[in-house]
C-alpha cells in the first residue's frame, strides 16, 4: 500500500483545490455541471480501452504507478458503468503476472467480446527476448479474472498498442504499432492468425506530415483505435510525439488504403502522451483519452476521461477538448437498489481494494473523506439507508449530504468497530429531506487513521422513481455467461425494449417481491427483482417463479440460484438475507430467451 499513499497523499493536498472549487460550486444551483473527469481518482489511470457490452460500458486501462518517473506499468484495471458519470471499480483482473514470460510493461491494451468470451490484447515485455510483444487474455466475464489464452506471446516484434475490431462478415483485424503500424488477420477463435503480419503502408496522404523527423515522415506515432461506423473504417492514433495529439484516418476497406482526416484532440492536459477509445453507447458517442489532471499527475502519472461528441454527417469526427465537467449523466442513478461503495463520480481520499463478500470494497477512509454519486433520484423520498461496512479501528459516521460535500445534510450513520476490516455487517438509519435528484456526498467522519470500509449501499422509502432508460444498479458480480447475441464496440448495444417494472404490492407477509426487465437483447435479457420485508425483520428469503417457454436463467447475483425444471428459486446470498421491517434488497439475472413478466412469491425467515 505503500505507493497508493503517495496518491492518497497527493489527493489529499488536491483537497484543498478541489475544496475551492467545491465551495464556489456550493453557491450554485444544484444542476449546474460539477468536475467529473479524470473519470478515476482513486489511482493513476491510462491507455484507455472502453467496450460496450450488454448495456453495459466496460473501460479498460493501464494503472501508472505512483510516482512514476517512467512508463511503469504492471497491471491492467477494469471499470464500468452505466450512465457515464458514476463508475464502478472492478480492481485489477490482468497483471503482468498473468503471463508467466513476461517480465514487465502493462501498457495499452483493448478488450473485445466474441462467442461468450472476453478477449484482452495487451503489450508487455517478453522476458526471454527483451522485446515488447502482445499478449491475449481471455475471461468468461467483462470483469474477469482473466488468464493467459496460450502461453506465449500472440505476436512479437518489438511494436506495441493493439487494437481489435471484429468485422461485420466475421474477419477480426488485431492493429498495432509504435514506430509502423502493422495487422494481423485473427482467427475465428481470437488466439490465432492467419497469414504474416503485414506492415501497413504509411503516407502522408493517409497519415497526415511530420516534419524535422526523417525516421517518421508521417504524424502516425502509436496507439491505434480501429473500428468501423457505417461503412467507414476509423484508424485513430496518437499523433507526432512529443507531446502528441490526437488524430485519425479513414477508409472504405479494413485494411486501407487510408486518408488522412485532421487533427480530433489538440496537444493539452499536463502528459504528453495520450491515447484514444471510441464508441457509441445509448445513442451518444464518446471519445476517451487520458491526461495528467490529478495531483501529482504528468506524463507518467496519468488519467483517463471522456467527452461525448457527434459526427459529422460525413463520418467526420469534430475537434474535442479536454474539460472537467466530461461527459453528461444518462438517466438517473436508483439510490432503491443496492448500490457499490466503489461506484464513484468523485471522491476524495479514499481506496479501493478487494472485498472478502465479492467485488471490490472502498477503504483507507479518514476524517472528511468522501465519495460523490451523481443524478441520485430520491423520486418522493426516502426514509432510511442501510450500508455495509467494517471496520477494525472504532468505526466512524457516514454522512448524507445532498449537492455538496457540506450540503443538507439528510442522514447520519453511526458505524461501529466490528472487530476487522472485513468483517461486515450492515448499519441503517433514518434519512429526512431526500426527495428529488440530487448529487449524493458519503461524508466520512470520526477519530484518526482509518475508520472503516465500505461496501454497498441503499435507501428504502416510498420515493422510488420511475424506471430509467438505462439500467443504474451494478452487478456486484459481473456475468459469467454471456447473452446469445454477439455485441461489438460499436455501434452501441442499446436496449432494445423499454425497462419494463411490475406495480410495487402492498407488504403484508413476510416478503415481498417486484420484477423488472433491466434490458433485452435479441435472445436475452436482463431483470432484477427485488425483496422487501414485511412488517417483521426476517433473516432470509427465497423468490420462486415459473420459466416461460424458452426461457433459461443463465447468471444470478445478489443471489444464490436453483432450478427444477421450469421452476427457478433464488435465494439470498450471505450478505442480503436480514432484512429490516420495510427494508429491500435487490438480485439480478441474466437469461436466454424473450423477456416476459413472471408471478414471483416471496418466503421470509
Ligand atoms: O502507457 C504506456 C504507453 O504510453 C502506451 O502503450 C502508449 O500508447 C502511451 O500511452
Amino acid at each position: 500500500m505503500g505507493s497508493a499513499f503517495t496518491l492518497r497523499a497527493r489527493l489529499k493536498r488536491g483537497v484543498v483545490w478541489m475544496a475551492g472549487l467545491l465551495s464556489v460550486m456550493a453557491l450554485l444551483p444544484a444542476t449546474t455541471a460539477r468536475a467529473d473527469n479524470p473519470i478515476v481518482q482513486t489511482i493513476y489511470t491510462a491507455d484507455p480501452a472502453p467496450l460496450v457490452y450488454n448495456g453495459r460500458v466496460y473501460l479498460y486501462t493501464g494503472h501508472d504507478e505512483d510516482g512514476s518517473t517512467y512508463f511503469t506499468m504492471k497491471d491492467w484495471r477494469v471499470f464500468s458503468t452505466t450512465d457515464m458519470v458514476n463508475w464502478t471499480d472492478h480492481g485489477s483482473p490482468l497483471s503482468v503476472a498473468t503471463f508467466s514470460w513476461a517480465k514487465s510493461d502493462a501498457w495499452a491494451g483493448q478488450a473485445v467480446y466474441r462467442n461468450g468470451k472476453f478477449y484482452w490484447y495487451v503489450p508487455t515485455t517478453n522476458r526471454s527476448t527483451g522485446r515488447m510483444a502482445i499478449g491475449v487474455a481471455v475471461s468468461d466475464s467483462p470483469t474477469g479474472p482473466f488468464k493467459d489464452a496460450i502461453g506465449r506471446p500472440l505476436v512479437e516484434n518489438g511494436e506495441i498498442d493493439p487494437t481489435v475490431y471484429i468485422d461485420s462478415d466475421g474477419q477480426a483485424y488485431l492493429y498495432w504499432g509504435n514506430p509502423n503500424l502493422w495487422y494481423v488477420k485473427l482467427n475465428s477463435d481470437m488466439i490465432s492468425y492467419s497469414g504474416s503480419a503485414t506492415k501497413v503502408n504509411l503516407t502522408t496522404s493517409g497519415f497526415g506530415t511530420r516534419t524535422g523527423d526523417a525516421n517518421r515522415p508521417t504524424l502516425f506515432e502509436e496507439g491505434p483505435w480501429f473500428y468501423k461506423r457505417g461503412s467507414l473504417y476509423y484508424m485513430v492514433f496518437a499523433a507526432k510525439c512529443c507531446s502528441e495529439f490526437i488524430a485519425y484516418s479513414t477508409s472504405s476497406s479494413p485494411t486501407g488504403p487510408w486518408t488522412y482526416r485532421g487533427t480530433i484532440m489538440s496537444t493539452q492536459g499536463s502528459s504528453f502522451t495520450n491515447h484514444p477509445g471510441i464508441i457509441d453507447y445509448n445513442g451518444g458517442s464518446y471519445f476517451f483519452y487520458h491526461n495528467g489532471a490529478l495531483p501529482g499527475g504528468g506524463g507518467y502519472t496519468r488519467s483517463v476521461a471522456v467527452e461525448k461528441f457527434t459526427y459529422g454527417s460525413d463520418g467526420s469526427i469534430p475537434t474535442i477538448n479536454m474539460t472537467t465537467t466530461g461527459a453528461p449523466q444518462i438517466g438517473t442513478l436508483n439510490p432503491y437498489v443496492r448500490q457499490e461503495a466503489e461506484t464513484i463520480a468523485w471522491e476524495s481520499g479514499v481506496e479501493t481494494e478487494v472485498s472478502t463478500e465479492g467485488g471490490m470494497n472502498v477503504g483507507f477512509v479518514e476524517n472528511n473523506d468522501y465519495i460523490k454519486v451523481k443524478g441520485v433520484a430520491f423520486g418522493s423520498g426516502a426514509t432510511s439507508f442501510s450500508a455495509r461496512v467494517a471496520s477494525a479501528t472504532s468505526g466512524g459516521k457516514i454522512e448524507l449530504h445532498l449537492d455538496g460535500v457540506n450540503g443538507t445534510l439528510v442522514g447520519s450513520c453511526n458505524v461501529p468497530g466490528t472487530g476487522g476490516w472485513q468483517t461486515w455487517t450492515t448499519v441503517s438509519c433514518s434519512v429526512n429531506g431526500a426527495t428529488g435528484t440530487h448529487d449524493l456526498y458519503f461524508k466520512f467522519t470520526g477519530g484518526s487513521g482509518n475508520l472503516f470500509n465500505f461496501n454497498w449501499w441503499q435507501f428504502s422509502g416510498a420515493g422510488q422513481p420511475s424506471p430509467s432508460a438505462t439500467p443504474s444498479q451494478s452487478p456486484s458480480q459481473s456475468p459469467s455467461q454471456s447473452p446469445s447475441q454477439s455485441p461489438s464496440q460499436s455501434p452501441s448495444q442499446s436496449p432494445s425494449a423499454t425497462p419494463t417494472r411490475t406495480p410495487t404490492p402492498p407488504v403484508t407477509g413476510a416478503c415481498s417481491a417486484t420484477y423488472h426487465t433491466t434490458n433485452t437483447w435479441s435472445g436475452g435479457f436482463q431483470g432484477e427483482v427485488t425483496v422487501t420485508a414485511g412488517s417483521s425483520a426476517i433473516s432470509g428469503w427465497t423468490v420462486k417463479w415459473t420459466l416461460a417457454s424458452g426461457q433459461t436463467i443463465s447468471q444470478v447475483w445478489n443471489g444464490a440460484l436453483t432450478t427444477s425444471g421450469s421452476t427457478v428459486s433464488v435465494s439470498n446470498a450471505s450478505y442480503n438475507g436480514s432484512l429490516a421491517p420495510s427494508a429491500s434488497t435487490t438480485f439480478g439475472f441474466l437469461a436466454n430467451g424473450t423477456a416476459s413478466t413472471p408471478t414471483l412469491t416471496c418466503t421470509g425467515s
